[in-house]
């Protein structure tokens, strides 16, 4: 047989998915995978008869690839990663490819990019969005690396990846070293987000007394047509919710144990935030309201300690409930996805990555967890202004806003009435509420408590109707602090 056009590393759901889809696009795969034994299932099994070069040994996988060599790596993120390209390297010449296609740290990425360059070789950091039938079918391709590496798998990859409705392929070259591993994990906060809201929607609208049958129903018509929360993860809500039980009467959701797992991207998009200081809260319930989940023990007890609102029979009709969960859903999302955004404008500036938000928007259309409809706006609004502040500020999205932010408040009212927690949803609103706020009072508070306690100064807004910062003739800030201590309490401008 010839030689491979690329080399799979990692056996595993992914990499084999991956492996088949590429080959099914006509090229040669070889595969490889620590444990032998998968490598041999998987020749003997969905590969047989294919176009695939099965190895057994490193050096021989190596030899099996055309020049220059494109080595993805589909294993576990941390040392599986790191363990293989020590072992790789010195198997590999200048000008070769390694491709991590795993849910790796951005800062690993950005260590690995460097030290290879310095061997010359090149390398890729790529989300891969889609689970198991995305990376077989079609999964959103997100490649951050030297721009003359990707031009090396820019047809496979393009060949390989999702096609959105109007035929684009769901993959763009996203930036330099750690780019696409950012951009993975900010997707994957996103979904969090767009899980969590999804999530409490539904247990409002159970508190209707609308069973597992009903809610399926009321997603599918919010998934029908060209409504606005048309998306996968409404679909995949609507379908999994008529499951029956496999035994007995009964929907199989209501058995399902309440904890949610998690494997990290969630927790990494929140710490990035914190680090790059852009607030994203929604993100951040939906990863502590799993962190909650996870603590039934304390839970159950808590339950029996602390009387929480009961949920008394909704007042509102189960039609009007639907339409105000509708639109405070939408708001959510968009509040939501307008944190992820914030934090990509800013980690593009912290670190170089040139990021093209109406790209990235355009190429989560297809494959990836989070494809929706909603996500062809957000790649108008950035087109349409590439330097907005924040997508909140788009015409898109601020005319539904305001007019409809009160169906927000309303639910969040209902769903606090009947007992009903909803951080995330919450978290969409406030968000709203301290964005578009010109004083905000608990910060003038706080900066004045941090003064008296610790003279660490403060600064003057003009006073009542004008919020803004004042400055010295120069436009720079003007700084005070008050001694606190000292008779009559003089107040002192600080220079620094
Ligand atoms: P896993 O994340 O379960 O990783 C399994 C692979 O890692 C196997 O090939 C395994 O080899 C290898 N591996 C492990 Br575990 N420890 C190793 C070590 N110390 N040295 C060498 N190899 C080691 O597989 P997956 O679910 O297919 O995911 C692959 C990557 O894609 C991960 O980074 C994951 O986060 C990411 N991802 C997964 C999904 C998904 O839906 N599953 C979606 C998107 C991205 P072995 O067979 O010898 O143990």
């Amino acid at each position: 047989m010839d030689k491979a056009d690329i080399g799979m590393i990692g056996m595993e759901v992914m990499g084999r998915s991956l492996a088949l889809n590429i080959e099914s696009r006509g090229y040669t795969v070889a595969v490889f995978n620590r444990t032998e034994s998968k490598t041999r299932n998987f020749a003997e099994g969905p590969a047989k008869g294919k176009n695939f070069i099965p190895c057994y040994e490193l050096q021989n996988f190596v030899k099996s690839l055309k020049s220059p060599r494109k080595i993805m790596l589909m294993v576990k993120e941390g040392a599986p990663v790191d363990g293989f390209i020590e072992k790789l390297v010195p198997l590999l010449d200048r000008g070769d490819l390694i491709i991590d296609g795993g849910n790796s740290f951005f800062k690993d990425t950005i260590r690995r990019n460097s030290e290879l360059t310095e061997k010359g070789i090149f390398f890729i950091g790529t989300g891969v969005s889609g689970g198991e039938e995305g990376a077989l079918k079609g999964p959103a391709i997100m490649p951050g690396g030297q721009p003359e590496a990707y031009k090396l798998v820019e047809k496979i990859f393009s060949d390989i990846s999702a096609k959105a409705q109007d035929g684009e392929p769901c993959v763009t070259y996203i930036g330099p070293n750690g780019a696409g591993h950012f951009v993975k994990t900010t997707h994957n906060g996103i979904e969090y987000g767009d899980m969590q809201l999804i999530g409490e929607c539904v247990w409002v609208l159970k508190k209707t007394g609308m069973n597992a049958e009903e809610i399926a129903s009321t997603m599918e018509q919010w998934n029908g047509g060209n409504d606005i929360l048309r998306s996968y993860l409404i679909e995949i809500t609507a379908d999994s919710m008529k499951e029956k039980k496999k035994e007995g009467e009964g929907y199989l959701v209501d058995v399902v144990a309440d904890i949610t797992r998690m494997k990290g991207t969630g927790t990494w998009t929140v710490q990035s935030a914190m680090e790059l200081l852009v607030p994203i809260p929604t993100i951040a319930a939906a990863v502590f309201s799993r962190e909650m989940s996870q603590d039934k023990d304390l839970r159950l007890q808590m339950a029996k300690i602390l009387k929480t609102p009961e949920g008394k029979k909704l007042r509102e009709s189960k039609k009007k409930l639907m339409d105000i969960a509708h639109d405070a859903l939408y708001i959510a999302k968009i509040s939501s996805y307008a944190q992820g955004f914030a934090l990509l404008q800013a980690a593009s500036k912290k670190y170089g990555f040139d990021l093209k938000l109406g790209q990235i928007a355009k190429i989560w259309r297809g494959g990836c967890i989070i494809r929706a409809q909603f996500l062809d706006e957000i790649t108008k609004a950035y087109e349409e202004n590439p330097e907005l502040p924040n997508l909140l500020a788009s015409p898109k999205f601020s005319g539904f806003v305001n007019e409809n932010l009160w169906k927000l408040a309303k639910f969040i009212d209902i769903a606090h009435r009947s007992g009903v927690p909803v951080l995330g949803m919450a978290s969409s609103y406030d968000y709203i509420l301290q964005i578009a706020c010109p004083v905000m009072v608990s910060a003038q508070v706080a900066a004045f408590q941090r003064d008296y306690f610790g003279a660490h100064g403060y600064f003057k807004i003009g006073g009542e109707g004008q919020p803004e910062i004042v400055k010295d003739p120069e436009g720079k800030i003007r700084e005070f602090h008050i001694e606190w201590m000292v008779d009559g309490r003089p107040e002192k401008e600080i220079t620094r």
